[in-house]
């Protein structure tokens, strides 16, 4: 081979090697068709939202759809709607449950993996109408939802163990039903996807249920292309794809990652929402252990150190009402946001990288530092290059000193921290400190105590 050959097919292999970080990351979907950036920013704005599941298992206080052939019979999993019958359920009471928590978007299972359809489907009749109840949930959640100007998401699985045509009927089933389409089952899907954007109008789609093998990328990729041409600015989480949850991967088909029962890593370039319990199960149990205010605040402050949002996910009580402690325990994660809101909402996380005494977020030429300890009365950190803290404060109210040196900033106050929870420091920055990149503070041991 020649030299001049060579060299050519060494700059061949460097174009093709340039094009890989374009094509690595949702390649199945063209540009165009994604959701817009603007959309996504909005949504990510809001950092902090309601997950609800419901369903007539909350009858049984069992897992909704995984006890189904567990520990309730298929069978009588299967009739549990012919009892169903939430007479207290009241959409407005929830939503301002919400409202009242600081939350800013609910999304409740519409359809989860036991296929039964919390609003009347023309498609099916195991929804709703069918119950003694009769009444549209979905519908009278979206009405109150926009009345309180709370967005309104719409959680739809892919598996369906209930419907004949998809071919694996229940959690175990591991041998395809013959009689089952897959072609069928994707008409059923769009018919009814069609029928929830239009009839709902959705800010944005959970899917889930996507790691049972009928389900493929190619389906996902066709699903993502179908709802854009319903609606382009409904959001996608990434459990269309078969990619993996918590992370935008090669294989991801979706507009952000869904890590579970877990805070995600810090991520400056993907979205990403944690879905967390406020109690054990995703669906009611009576009893069930249930998160400390302390644990739900670091939750939502952790989240939003690391740039994503939460999903606090609450399980209504099978005649319509959540339940009083929970509700308490959401309106104490309302009154600490009221306070230290400006912390939360609208903020990017970084620039230091948090750890278990500490996360920050930030937004113009602000920096709060989120304290999780509450018996210091100073703190060192490394200083931002190129900037200078102007002054500091507590956002409970309080003063903080500081003195900035070279290379670290020192920060002490009289007293305990405002909160036992958490405590946020503003620090009032010379200039912007949005883009600066993410500072490894090396903390630990240079948080002194009393
Ligand atoms: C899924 C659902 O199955 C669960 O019921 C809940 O709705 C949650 C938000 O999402 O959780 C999962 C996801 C993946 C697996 C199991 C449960 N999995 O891969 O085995």
């Amino acid at each position: 081979m020649s030299k001049v050959m060579f060299k050519k097919i060494l700059a061949l292999t460097g174009i093709l090697f340039a094009f890989v970080p374009i094509i690595h990351s949702q390649s199945f979907i063209p540009n165009g068709k994604k959701t817009s950036d603007s959309v996504l920013q909005d949504f990510m704005d809001k950092r902090f939202g309601m997950f609800i599941h419901w369903g007539p298992v909350t009858l049984r206080g069992t897992e909704l759809s995984w006890s189904r052939n567990h520990q309730v019979p298929q069978e009588e999993y299967d009739s549990l709607f012919r009892e169903f019958n939430p007479v207290l359920f009241d959409a407005e009471s929830w939503v301002k449950t919400a409202k009242a928590a600081g939350m800013k978007y609910i999304t409740i299972t519409a359809k989860h993996h036991d296929g039964f359809c919390l609003w009347p489907s023309r498609y099916t009749s195991y929804n709703i109408a069918n119950t003694p109840y009769k009444k549209d949930v979905i519908g009278k959640l979206a009405k109150a939802c926009k009345k309180y100007d709370i967005r309104f998401c719409i959680y739809y699985t892919v598996l369906d163990w209930y419907h004949p045509d998809y071919p694996l009927h229940n959690d175990g089933n591991k041998t395809p039903d013959s009689k089952a389409d897959m072609g069928r089952f994707t008409q059923y899907m769009k018919n009814q996807l069609k029928e929830l954007i239009t009839t709902y109008q959705p800010y944005m789609l959970w899917f889930d249920g996507n790691w049972e093998q009928p389900w493929t990328q190619e389906m996902a990729a066709d699903m993502y292309l179908f709802i854009k041409t319903i609606d382009k600015n409904v959001i996608v989480n990434n459990r269309l794809g078969k990619g993996k949850h918590e992370l935008m991967d090669a294989g991801t088909i979706g507009d952000y990652a869904t890590p579970e029962q877990k805070i995600g890593q810090i991520n400056m370039n993907d979205p990403w929402e944690s879905c967390i319990t406020i109690c054990k199960q995703w669906s009611w149990k009576p009893n069930d252990e249930m998160k400390s205010l302390d644990q739900c605040i670091k939750t939502l402050s952790k989240t939003a150190g690391g740039n994503g949002n939460l999903l606090l996910n609450v399980g209504p009580m099978p005649d319509g009402r959540i339940e009083k402690r929970q509700v308490k325990r959401l309106n104490g994660v309302g009154d600490w946001l009221r306070i230290n809101q400006q912390a939360i909402y609208n903020t990017k996380g970084g620039p230091y990288k948090p750890d278990s005494l500490l996360s920050s977020t930030r937004s113009a030429n602000k920096i709060f530092l989120h304290l999780y300890s509450n018996n210091n009365s100073q703190l060192s950190i490394p200083a931002v290059p190129g900037r200078s803290v102007l002054k500091a404060w507590f956002l409970a109210g309080g003063e903080v000193n500081v003195h900035q040196q070279e290379n670290r900033i020192a920060l002490s106050w009289k007293g305990n921290m405002p909160d036992p929870a958490c405590s946020i420091i503003v620090l009032e920055m010379n200039d912007t400190v949005d883009s600066v990149p993410l500072i490894d503070k090396q903390i630990a041991g240079s948080v002194a105590t009393n």
